[in-house]
């Protein structure tokens, strides 16, 4: 069973109107552009409700030091585990079996996050980010966090480069999964047509005028004919997709005898 499908059933069922989304970071600024465009309506309407905290507070030193240096030696400091582990019990607060949450980490040692993590996120009732900075974060609170009653923990990367933090990652990821909560996006209909919900990168989009600075809407377009718009359209998907990702096109489990272009000839 591939990853997003093992993860959709272990995900938490959304029952509730609200999904709750708390945040830990040590730069709590970060998250203002949670307060505008879709998601800030969002918030603003109540279907979302964002909490961002910040990891120094659950510090008890003069300094407020959530970092010390790497166990075995090395370069850079890593994220100890004793502020993590006060903020989470607070974010947790509440949450057992009956009121499970969803504990994100966002590493680039995690799992590629992709649409259907989205999708499953998204049906959670609360999330948890835990962004990291440094090195990262102590390996023994993501271990104990997952051994918390009702928590799933989940170590997602955004992608295959490097990101100086998990700040980043985890608004990628709220973005994604926020959108899909019912209410956020406010024409539903415009969220089954897009890009990697079938699997196949998006058709391209023209607006008036027809032709601008010598160059013409494709016709088929301007015609009316909905069936053939429609043909286009998808023609348009797969040629895109064969020319840029080829490898959404072929099978996702697929052994290498069955892939295209892969064979022994
Ligand atoms: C969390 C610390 C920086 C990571 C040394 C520079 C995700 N796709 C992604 N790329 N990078 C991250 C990410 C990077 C992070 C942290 C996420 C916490 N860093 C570190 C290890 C190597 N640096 C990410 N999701």
């Amino acid at each position: 069973m591939n990853v997003a499908a093992r993860s959709c059933r272990s995900y938490a069922r959304r029952y509730a109107d609200t999904v709750r989304v708390d945040i830990v970071t040590i730069f709590p600024e970060f998250f203002s552009v949670l307060d505008v465009s879709l998601l800030g309506r969002a918030r603003q309407t109540g279907v979302l409700d964002i909490h961002v905290h910040d990891l120094r507070d659950f510090t008890h030193d003069r300094h407020r030091t959530v970092d010390d240096t790497p166990a075995g030696g090395g370069a850079g400091m890593v994220m100890k585990p004793e502020p993590w582990a006060e903020a989470l019990d607070a974010a947790l607060v509440g949450t057992s079996a009956e009121r499970p949450a969803t504990v994100v980490f966002p590493t680039p040692a995690g799992s590629l996050f992709t649409q259907a993590h989205a999708r499953a996120l998204s049906q959670c009732d609360r999330l948890v980010f835990c962004c990291g900075r440094y090195e990262g974060i102590d390996q023994r609170v993501i271990e104990h966090t997952a051994a918390r009653p009702g928590v799933e923990v989940l170590e997602l990367s955004l992608g295959d480069y490097v990101l100086n933090g998990g700040e980043v990652a985890a608004m990628a990821m709220i973005e994604a999964a926020g959108r899909l909560v019912p209410g956020v996006v406010g024409n539903p209909e415009s969220l089954v047509e897009e890009s990697h919900e079938d699997g196949l990168l998006e058709y391209p989009s023209y607006t008036k005028p027809a032709v601008w600075r010598g160059l013409e809407t494709p016709a088929v377009l301007l015609g009316g004919n909905h069936a053939a718009i429609a043909t286009w359209r998808r023609e348009q998907q797969l040629e895109r997709t064969r020319r840029v990702r080829p490898e959404l096109l072929e099978p996702e489990d697929g052994s290498p005898e069955l892939r295209k272009g892969d064979t022994d000839a």
